[in-house]
């Protein structure tokens, strides 16, 4: 049957005429037993007042300014269990003690624990209701007395980061460590050099799309022997005029016969819209003196491989010698990082965002590949496609990435 109780201030030491800081509950709630009540603040300590009863609040009688002492009515409640455990061990006037065993201890070390953050400064009620809703309260700016961090400014806290939108250019709301400082000189000589302003964009960029693009790397590899053969012959024929043809501007192609056949890979996000792109500009990440810069080679469909090859030489040239415009770094519909140059089997390269994929492509070797029952040496180039997985599927980009190798391994395709 339900019975009406008074929740009075339990034992709280010496303490007379303390601050009510918080109320954490109005009429009409219904609360749990343990459930914080309030919170009390003295000179030198915060400390919640958990309800000695379950039940619903019928009459508030305190609020935040108000001073209490022991035995001060807080709030009667209608109870219709049993009354519980520490409810009945506690004297008849007063309700549970601040913590079970210990209250003012208990209420001191929450204090240490309050001003130990030395960032933000609320009451471990409130610490607990933002740490249950995963919020990180020292980025809470509190509107209480003293900058004091209200129930109401988590909840807006936490409305605010719901109301930001999804996708990279949303607060993405991550809870990470700060890196430590470490004092490198301790351990031997060190030389400290600054990053260049090319490295810092970039990395600042690499480092938004790493962390905000949900990527998957698909692996594949394209037999070449063919297609090398014919940049040979290609390339000695326009040796005299100084065209150096690279496998790249043979991939260049390769790439967009492949978007078009899929064109889920030449889109960007929008919200909750997918941007189909009709117009190919393909960028081409290239390693300068002073970091990575990816120009963009427009409208690469309507070129042929030779063109593609002489533009590809100027614009490298043109980031390598710093003459390179925001305007040639725009515009991008899908990128090609090679390292093949270089070395290396494979890589995960990250999305260039807005784009949704980019292709990584490593060092060919020969290989022993098994045709018509024997093993035959083939010049096979290594492919790493890295995708947005929220608008590509793994079959897809499966498909994409063989397809790519396909073509790649006959060339004739590229004039279907
Ligand atoms: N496998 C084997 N050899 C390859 C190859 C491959 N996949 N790709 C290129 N090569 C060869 C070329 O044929 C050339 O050989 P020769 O000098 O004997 O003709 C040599 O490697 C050098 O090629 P290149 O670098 O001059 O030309 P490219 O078209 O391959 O590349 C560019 C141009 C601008 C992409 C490249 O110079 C570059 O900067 N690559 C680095 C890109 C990068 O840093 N990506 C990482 C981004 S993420 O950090």
């Amino acid at each position: 049957m339900a019975e009406m109780k008074q929740v009075l201030v339990p034992d709280i030491g010496d303490y007379k005429g303390v601050s009510v800081i918080e109320v954490m509950v109005k009429v009409g709630d219904t609360i749990n037993e343990e459930d914080t009540l309030l919170t009390l603040e003295t000179d030198k300590a915060a400390m919640d007042v958990p309800s000695p009863y379950s039940g619903i609040v019928k009459e508030l009688h305190v609020e935040i300014g108000d001073k209490v002492s022991r035995g001060s009515l807080i709030l009667v409640m209608e109870c219709s269990d049993a009354q519980p455990a520490a409810a009945q061990a506690a004297p008849e006037s007063v309700a549970a003690p601040v913590a079970a065993s210990a209250p003012v201890a208990v209420a001191a070390q929450t204090v240490q624990t309050v001003v130990s953050s030395g960032k933000a400064h609320a009451s471990p009620a409130i610490r607990r209701f933002a740490r249950e809703l995963g919020a990180d309260i020292a980025q809470i700016k509190g509107s209480g007395e003293k900058g004091r961090v209200t129930k109401e400014d988590v909840q807006n806290f936490i409305k605010a980061a719901l109301a930001q939108p999804r996708g990279a250019a949303g607060g993405n709301g991550l809870q990470v460590l700060d890196m430590p400082v470490f004092d490198f000189a301790k351990f031997g000589t060190i030389e400290t050099r600054p990053l260049s302003r090319i490295q810092k964009i970039s990395g600042a960029n690499l480092h938004r799309n790493w962390v905000t693009i949900p990527h998957v790397t698909q692996f594949d590899e394209a037999d070449i022997t063919d297609m090398e053969a014919f940049r040979k012959q290609l390339g000695a024929e326009y040796a005299k005029q100084n065209i150096k043809i690279t496998p790249l501007a043979f991939m260049l192609k390769a790439v967009v016969a492949a978007l078009q056949k899929f064109p889920k890979f030449n889109a960007s996000l929008d919200g909750d819209n997918l941007i189909l792109k009709q117009y190919f500009h393909i960028g081409v990440a290239v390693d300068t003196p002073d970091g990575l810069m990816v120009p963009v080679l427009r409208d690469v469909d309507k070129k042929g491989i030779v063109q593609l090859a002489t533009e590809l030489a100027e614009i490298s040239a043109k980031a390598r010698e710093k003459k390179i415009t925001a305007n040639d770094m725009q515009g991008g519909c899908f990128t090609i990082s090679s390292l093949g140059g270089i070395g290396g089997t494979a890589f995960t390269p990250i999305i260039n965002a807005p784009e949704v994929a980019i292709l990584g492509v490593s060092r060919s070797a020969m290989k022993p590949v098994y045709q018509d029952g024997v093993f035959v040496p083939r010049l096979m180039l290594p492919l790493s496609v890295s995708y947005d997985h929220r608008v590509i599927d793994g079959a897809a980009a499966a498909r994409f990435t063989a397809y790519l190798a396909q073509v790649l391994s006959d060339i004739r395709r590229l004039a279907l």
